[in-house]
């Protein structure tokens, strides 16, 4: 169970966000609409959020998942691939260490994004993305041992980070996407595969029984109720136009 969560506020500077989308800007108004029914979701599955401002000369600050991971253990810091978001880290620091006294770091022989990072129990898959690097990877990996937690490296290939064609659902269900769909590494878990068409909702969140799922993926929603789980839709247009999934907008611990 998940007991908290920290977001960030979106930027006026998002509108200079990384994205290769090709989705037009957004609309910061909206975004900021979005985020606040983001926060309701967060806290209608019992989460108490923690809210920091806008930080405007960071565009892709809102995004504090690739940031930080937070494990039962342990907090690690990461040093982003996108040299853009590699400052973040240094703001998001001491909103972490009020809930962790064990605060680790990837250090800048590496590169990790923790969007590439899917946890599953007590294990860590890292994707190899153009974000997170193999060197990276084993610090992290290194790191998680030091607490008996485990990880291991997945290749990949298309997609942006690992988990934006993975989500895992708790109970051995699984939502792929893609190269993810057939991937080895993934085989024992109950694949749930998302349409080419419907490929943003691969990208959703278990939290405390409820799945958060994009609002607009009726496919991928049907999927995921028929599964048993509770379901709660999030607007997210305008962060999808900067290659931003639902999971991205918050750390959850
Ligand atoms: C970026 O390219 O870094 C942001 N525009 C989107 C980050 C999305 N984060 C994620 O998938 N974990």
């Amino acid at each position: 169970m998940f007991t908290r969560a920290i977001v960030r506020k979106p930027c006026r500077a998002m509108l200079s966000g990384l994205t290769e989308a090709n989705m037009g800007l957004p609309d910061y108004d909206l975004a900021c609409e979005q985020h606040q029914d983001y926060i309701c979701a967060l806290k209608e599955c019992g989460l108490q959020v923690t809210e920091l401002s806008a930080l405007e000369d960071y565009p892709d600050s809102c995004f504090v998942e690739d940031v930080a991971l937070l494990t039962s253990k342990c907090a690690v810091l990461t040093h982003p691939g996108a040299v853009s978001r590699r400052g973040e880290t240094s703001h998001i620091e001491d909103a972490i260490k009020a809930f962790y006294p064990n605060l680790e770091r990837i250090d800048k022989a590496g590169h990790v994004e923790a969007g590439d990072i899917m946890m599953v129990g007590e294990h860590f898959y890292i994707g190899l993305s153009a974000r997170t690097d193999a060197q990276g990877a084993s610090q992290l990996i290194t790191i998680l041992n030091k607490y008996d937690l485990s990880g291991s490296m997945v290749e990949m290939s298309e997609l942006l980070h690992l988990k934006t064609g993975l989500s895992y659902l708790e109970n051995n269900n699984l939502i792929a996407f893609g190269e993810m769909i057939t991937h080895p590494d993934f085989v024992q878990f109950n694949r749930i595969e998302i349409d080419k068409n419907e490929d943003y909702a691969a990208n959703c969140v278990w939290i405390n029984g409820t799945v958060l799922v994009p609002k607009g993926f009726p496919k991928a929603l049907e999927a995921i109720q028929q599964l048993g789980y509770k379901t709660r839709e999030v607007a997210m247009s305008e962060f999808q136009k900067l290659d931003g999934g639902l999971s991205c907008l918050s750390l959850r611990f």
